[in-house]
């Protein structure tokens, strides 16, 4: 009997694995990837997947987490909508003997509270994207408008603290206007037709910095709108890497993206599958790539490969 235990398949166990996920909402192509790629991953390994949609609203998300805790879910997947708020309902989660991942966003502190975070490095996409205007501009004068995500949620922190680190020392960038457009195209066009008011027009501005593609395919419409040619008069910077920032690319509507992958819950799951099977702790962040985009990677190629992930 000890020798057939021995070589029962982890997967067996993952089998009976339920996992419940906190999922902020889809404000973003690239969330909606998210979700798609977390139920295609999940049905991979045999797991039963809990799904909730907080509709960007954190109340929500903590009372889905207390009522996966009620279930007794073996594992709680959470996609933090901001950095802080969550002590107590972690606390309880902890309480109840249940793991909690973080993905694709931080929470502040805690880190007793989660047993790790699969995200992305987003001071270091802000420096990717900082760095590529840099190289752009040479010693020309550029002023910047900046589409920032969520407030309060750790990658548009990261973000635009990494872009200011970027730009930092360059005194021919300045960063004319700043507001978040919540990581939503719709109010990314709202934001950054009210910046075009406010800068002449748009004549003063040489550059948007937007913390995800959704937001600078609202401000490339707000753009056009205004008579204005963004990816010519106008240099774009994003990030996340969705299809149609790719076809904008393509069009010379926009110039560069910086792609985070949308998969963050297959590692999530692997790591809890090897922490349920013996206990493995993993490391407290597991940190996802960051890959620059622009014209010069065949961008049609690109947006093709993406259709149909979910995006
Ligand atoms: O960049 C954006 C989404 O947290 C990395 O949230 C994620 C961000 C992503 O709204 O499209």
């Amino acid at each position: 009997a000890a020798a057939l235990a021995a070589v029962r398949p982890v997967t067996a166990f993952a089998q009976a694995m339920t996992v419940g996920f906190s999922q902020i909402g889809s404000e973003s192509g690239w969330r909606a990837a998210e979700t798609t790629v977390t139920r295609s991953e999940a049905q991979k390994r045999g797991i039963t997947l809990r799904f909730n949609d907080a509709q960007q609203r954190q109340e929500n998300q903590i009372r889905a987490i207390r009522t996966f805790v009620t279930q007794g879910v073996d594992a709680i997947l959470l996609a933090p909508v901001v950095a802080t708020g969550w002590t107590a309902v972690l606390r309880e989660a902890k309480q109840a003997n249940i793991p909690v991942v973080l993905l694709d966003r931080n929470i502040e502190g805690n880190e007793d509270l989660y047993l790790t975070a699969v995200t992305p490095d987003s001071v270091h996409e802000g420096n990717v994207a900082g760095e590529w205007l840099v190289r752009q501009a040479g010693s020309k004068q550029v002023n910047v408008v900046e589409l920032q995500g969520t407030v309060g949620a750790s990658v548009a922190t990261d973000r635009k603290r990494g872009f200011d680190q970027a730009i930092a020392g360059h005194g021919n960038i300045r960063v004319l206007r700043s507001q978040t457009g919540d990581f939503t195209r719709a109010k990314g066009k709202e934001v950054m037709e009210s910046f075009i008011k406010a800068e002449n027009g748009g004549r003063n501005i040489g550059a948007v910095y937007a913390h995800n593609d959704d937001m600078m395919v609202g401000a490339i419409q707000a753009m056009k709108d205004a008579g204005l040619k963004p990816g010519q008069d106008i240099l774009t910077v994003s990030v996340d890497g969705v299809p149609d920032i790719f076809r904008a690319i393509a069009a010379g509507e926009a110039n560069a993206t910086v792609e985070l992958t949308p998969n963050m819950a297959g590692p999530a799951f692997d790591l809890l599958t090897a922490f349920k099977a013996n206990g493995t702790a993993p490391p407290k962040w597991i940190k996802t790539e960051s890959k620059l985009y622009t014209a010069e990677n065949e961008p049609m190629k690109e947006y093709e490969a993406r259709r149909g992930l979910g995006y």
